[in-house]
This record gives structure tokens, sequence and C-alpha cells, in this order.
């Protein structure tokens, strides 16, 4: 008796590019598990166990149904066995004892301690624990470290930079970056892009794509007032070089890992505001916000709209998917023929999916 007739667990493709996953996950308690697992594998730097987790909870996240026997699980892929023990631990006991065990070890809360400080990630954390420190107390007290001007500014904002970004947050951003963008560029294009395109109500983050039409590029618009905080990454992109293979490389676009100060509305007030209120000068007032720009040619505008609205897990999936299935390279600025030699131009994320032979899947499908 399968509750959904029309689903059939030996059809689900192994790529999350040919699902589509809406935010409605009906089995958190399992993906939750996974999750933890995975980033307890990346903190030791296992890539292949940690993909491992995090593909079956991409496959989990997309059936329509919760699992509540062994049986729910047959045929679908990326069931390993290290998978399906934690599957059948949840079924029997309600949760996972090595999911609990990791969670509760001091090496992984140590790492997630130190990585959530913007600036500070997996290599920073194991340098800081084999030093002997374990939390970020002991690591602010140490005044023989050298921190990195991002991480100065991951400890100067903390507190407001992991409380999450609401999407009310967000558009006011927008509406921001889209006034400051166009007073340099009238003509450009400002989209935003990672978690909040695909429908997330919260993200860490908000990430915004810059385009502008048109022969001239600009590489000043960054190096231009607004930020608290900016890292600005110069543009490495060579013409004609191939897309990159890595499972997940950094893109070569100009960008910019910023800390926008936002004015929060007044008392009585419910218009945001970039200009400082003196009167209530005592009072904080803003809110550090984490927001990446990433600048485009517009010609590399549909790859970087496709690779910077993720989510990671669909990203990875399409290149896997364009490399073993199609022999073509993909990356967030161009895809490559490797059979014809010659790279694939478009317009538009679906046209990305057509020279791939896949259908489309919208970007509140892709929660992979
Ligand atoms: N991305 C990328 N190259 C990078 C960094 C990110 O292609 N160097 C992609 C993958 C992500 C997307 O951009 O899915 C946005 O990155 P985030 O880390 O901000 O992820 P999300 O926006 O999906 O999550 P959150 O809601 O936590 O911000
Ligand atoms: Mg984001």
């Amino acid at each position: 008796e399968p509750e959904v007739p029309s689903f059939i667990a030996s059809k689900v493709s192994q790529y999350s590019c040919q699902r589509k996953t809406t935010l409605n996950n009906y089995n958190k308690k399992f993906t939750d598990a996974f999750e933890i697992m995975a980033e307890n594998y990346e903190f030791k730097e296992n890539e292949i166990f940690c993909l491992e987790f995090l593909r079956a909870a991409s496959v989990l996240k997309f059936l329509p149904f919760p699992v509540t026997r062994m049986k729910d699980i047959q045929g679908l892929p990326c069931m390993g066995d290290r998978v399906r023990d934690v599957i059948e631990e949840i079924i029997e006991e309600g949760e996972s004892s090595r999911a609990k065990e990791v969670s509760n070890d001091e090496r992984y809360k140590s790492f997630k301690q130190f990585t959530s400080v913007f600036g500070v990630g997996v290599k920073t954390s194991e340098k800081w624990y084999r030093m002997g420190l374990r939390t970020l107390e002991e690591v602010k007290a140490d005044k023989t470290l050298k921190l990195s001007k991002m991480q100065k500014a991951g400890f100067l904002y903390y507190e407001d930079l992991i409380s999450c970004v609401s999407k009310a947050e967000a558009d006011a951003v927008s509406l921001i970056v889209k006034n400051t963008v166009c007073t340099f560029l009238p003509d450009a294009l400002v989209t935003i892009t990672g978690g909040f395109r695909r429908g997330k109500s919260t993200g860490h983050d908000i990430d915004f794509l810059i385009t502008n039409p048109g022969p001239e590029e600009d590489d000043e618009l960054l190096h231009k007032g607004l930020l608290l905080y900016c890292d600005i990454i110069e543009s490495t992109f060579v013409k004609e070089q191939l897309p990159s293979r890595k499972v997940d490389a950094m893109d070569n676009f100009q960008k910019c890992f910023a800390i926008l100060k936002l004015y929060q509305p007044r008392v009585n007030s419910n218009s945001y505001s970039t200009s400082k209120n003196f009167d209530m000068a005592e009072v904080k007032d803003w809110k550090a916000i984490r927001v990446d720009l990433v600048i485009t040619p517009f010609e590399q505008y549909a790859y970087a709209l496709l690779g910077w609205t993720g989510s990671r897990q669909f990203g990875r999936d399409l290149r896997r998917y364009a490399t073993h299935e199609k022999k073509m390279i993909l990356d967030n600025h161009a895809l490559y023929d490797r059979r014809e030699r010659i790279f694939l131009k478009a317009g538009s994320e679906e046209e990305i999916f057509t020279h791939l032979g896949l259908d489309y899947v919208e970007p509140w499908e892709r929660n992979a």
C-alpha cells in the first residue's frame, strides 16, 4: 500500500538537478541528523563521507511523504549502509545515537563555534583547536592570535551576524543596494540570489548578483561607499578559460563579502532609513547584515545566476551531471562541451537546462 501511488522509488534520480525539491521537508528529523554527520565529516575534511550524507539528506528532502519504515527507502538512490544505519535507528529509537554523540563531541562543538565567526573556516578552526583553544571566549582572550581583517569584523558584529536575516530585512537591503547601484550604473540589473531566491524566509546572508547590460564593464562600483566592512576580491576570470572541474570551486567574479549597516525602523515609523537618527544616538538602531555582492559580465549572467541561486547541493549535482552524463564542464561562468570543443552561450537559466538536456527546475524547486 504505497502512500503516494505515482511515486516510484527506483525512478528517483541520483542527481538533485533531476528532482524538484521544495522547502516542504517531511523528513526533517532524518535530514537534521544527516547534516550534523556531514558537517562533522566536513570538519574532518572527509569530503567523501560528507557528500554521502548531504546527498542522502537531499534525497529525503525530495520525498513527498515521511519515512516511517525501512521499506519506504527501498530502491532510493544514495542510501548507503552508513546512511541506512542512521535512518533505522531514528525509526526505532526516535533519534540517532551517532548524531547525538557528534553534537556532544568536544571537537565538533569547538569547530561549530569557531566557524560561526565570519571569516573563520575549517583551516583556522583546526589551527585554533590544535593550540588548545575550545571556545570563542578563549579565542577572544588569546592576544597572541593574529586575526584577519575579516575575522576582526566577524567578532565585532558577531551577535548581529549569527541572528538570521529575515525576508523583510532582505527586501530592505535590496532596495538600498538597488538604489545605490543605480546611482552609479542606471541600467544595471540587481538580483537577489541564494536562499531568498529559492523562497526561504530567512538566511545567513543576502546574496546579490549585479550585471550591467551593454558593452562596458564596471569594476569601479564596489570601490565606492555604503559598507561597514568590505573585502573586495578582484575578478580573476580569464576569457576562454575552461570551466573549473572542482566540486566546490570558487568562481572568478569580482565580488565583495560585505557587512552592511542596516538602520532599523524607529518606533512610530515603518520605513527603513540609511541616515542616522541623531535623537536616538544612544540606542543601537542598526543591525549588521552579511551581504555578498557579485559582479558579472552580462554574457555570463545566466551561469552566475544559476550558480549563485544554489542550493549548494543542487549546484554540485548540476556540475556532476554535466561531467558524467554529458561530457560537459559547468561552472558559474560558462558551460563547455568537450566533445564539440565549444562554449555554449546562454541568456537565461532555461537555456542552460536545455543545453544539459534537463527539464527546467524553478528556483523554489532547487532546495536540494
Ligand atoms: N555559491 C557559489 N560560489 C561561492 C559561494 C556560494 O556558487 N563561492 C553558491 C552556492 C549557494 C549560493 O551561492 O547556494 C549562495 O550561497 P550561500 O552560502 O549564501 O547559501 P544560501 O543562500 O543557499 O544559504 P543561506 O540562506 O544560509 O544564506
Ligand atoms: Mg545566502
